[in-house]
């Protein structure tokens, strides 16, 4: 299957399949019309872009997060204009990501959220930035014609068409699990989920593990890859057999990567880890696993406030626990406290530049193998969003932040 960024065959599809994807040369909601008609919907009932590609909703309260609407959130056209009333407490990009490998030109390009999953406090703010055109982030609800995959009571939500370094801010305030999708792309799989809460095992709505639908309007049926192989061959006469080459939404949401628990636990899910879930793509990352093997475990990261401290390999900040004891190749830290602060584990401890900590391994109680520094078991906080991010840091008065030769950082935030 060609990418719809290069030229088109006389002998490749029909209009209709082209249609869908040809943005960069036509109207949005002509091509989108194409998807309309083969029953994939499009999901811009509220979009309301029409022409303009930003439309700032107008605000009708109900929110703690001044001036963000329930239902049509607060686009910015530009992210510079975001008011400083509004601080958002995480950040989702929105990509368009075109193949790099010679090799494989006819890769699909990737329509894709990053991160794919967060897992944010009830009244958290999010900003969705828009670094290629013609997104929206749309809420999975039977007024949008789909399953509702959205808390009950919350409204169906959806971003304005955001045009290129645009913004749109959304509060997340009731608890549960939020699966979004971008109207334009939703075809290709492009959809995330976001967890709000601390959710419990028997808090998982049903739809967390169901990618279900319905024969019956309003529910389309699911965007398996079956369903789309079947419509894409019942619309393109010639081409039959065709598989679909694109990422499928049942395929992202379905992603082990992505159950709701891992999320609420890792905070953040990054695309590439959902990419590598699905098995056609796994080879689409080619360094994926190399990389891996040559990574530091641990290295050194500098934070403005307490200067240089240990990362991992994902630059996210590493902590020790007052309640460990130095040296003993043990962990005081299980169940519920290693759901928060989950162990830094790895088969071999590789230091990165300039740690002069030592570096080991023991087997904790459960079979992992977590590392050390300087004697120190080493944590990650499952509140940490970002690199950078030092959320644990004088948690309980016990969790601190550690130097590169491994000595604790025992001095509480500054606010
Ligand atoms: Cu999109």
């Amino acid at each position: 299957m060609r990418s719809p960024e290069t030229e088109r065959p006389d002998d490749s599809f029909d209009e209709p399949i082209t249609d869908w994807f040809d943005f960069e040369r036509r109207p949005l909601l002509k091509s989108l019309g194409a998807g309309v008609a083969l029953s994939l919907g499009s999901g811009l009932a509220t979009a309301r872009g029409d022409d303009h590609a930003v439309s700032t909703a107008p605000a009708t309260g109900g929110s703690d997060a001044g001036g963000i609407d329930p239902q049509y959130g607060f686009a910015v056209p530009d992210v510079e204009e975001i008011p400083e009333s509004l601080v958002p407490d995480h950040e989702v990009e929105l990509h368009t990501e075109e193949p790099e490998d010679p090799e494989n030109p006819d890769r699909p390009p990737f329509f894709h959220f990053d991160p794919v999953g967060i897992h944010v406090s009830a009244g958290d703010v999010v900003q969705f930035t828009s670094l290629s055109p013609d997104h929206t982030i749309t809420a999975y609800h039977p007024a949008q014609g789909f399953q509702q995959r959205v808390p009950d009571g919350v409204p169906p939500f959806s971003s304005p068409v955001l045009t290129i370094g645009s913004a749109w801010l959304y509060e997340f305030t009731e608890p549960g699990v939020y699966d979004v999708y971008c109207g334009p792309h939703h075809v290709l799989g492009m959809s995330m989920r976001i967890v709000v809460g601390d959710l419990a095992a028997d808090d998982l709505p049903e739809y967390a593990d169901t990618f279900e639908g319905s024969d019956e309007p309003p529910l389309l049926a699911p965007f398996s890859k079956a369903f789309l192989e079947h419509e894409l061959n019942a619309t393109t006469e010639g081409n039959e057999d065709c598989e679909w080459a694109w990422l499928t939404p049942q395929e992202i949401l379905d992603a082990p990567a992505l159950d709701p628990a891992t999320v609420r636990d890792r905070g953040t899910v990054p695309f590439a880890d959902v990419l590598a879930d699905i098995d056609r793509f796994a080879d689409e990352l080619p360094d994926h696993d190399e990389a891996d093997e040559t990574a530091p475990t641990v290295q050194i990261r500098d934070h403005a406030e307490y200067g240089e401290i240990l990362v991992d390999s994902d630059e996210m900040t590493l902590y020790m626990f007052d309640q460990d004891t130095q040296g003993a190749a043990e962990s005081a830290c299980y169940d519920d406290c290693a759901d928060a602060w989950p162990p830094l584990t790895a088969d071999a401890a590789v230091a990165g530049d300039d740690v002069t900590a030592d570096l080991r391994t023991f087997e904790r109680e459960t079979g992992e193998t977590q590392v050390t520094a300087n004697g120190w078991p080493l944590y990650l906080f499952a509140r940490d969003d970002a690199p950078g991010d030092v959320r644990g840091q004088g948690s309980n008065g016990v969790w601190w932040v550690l130097g590169p030769d491994g000595t604790p950082i025992r001095s509480e935030p500054n606010d």
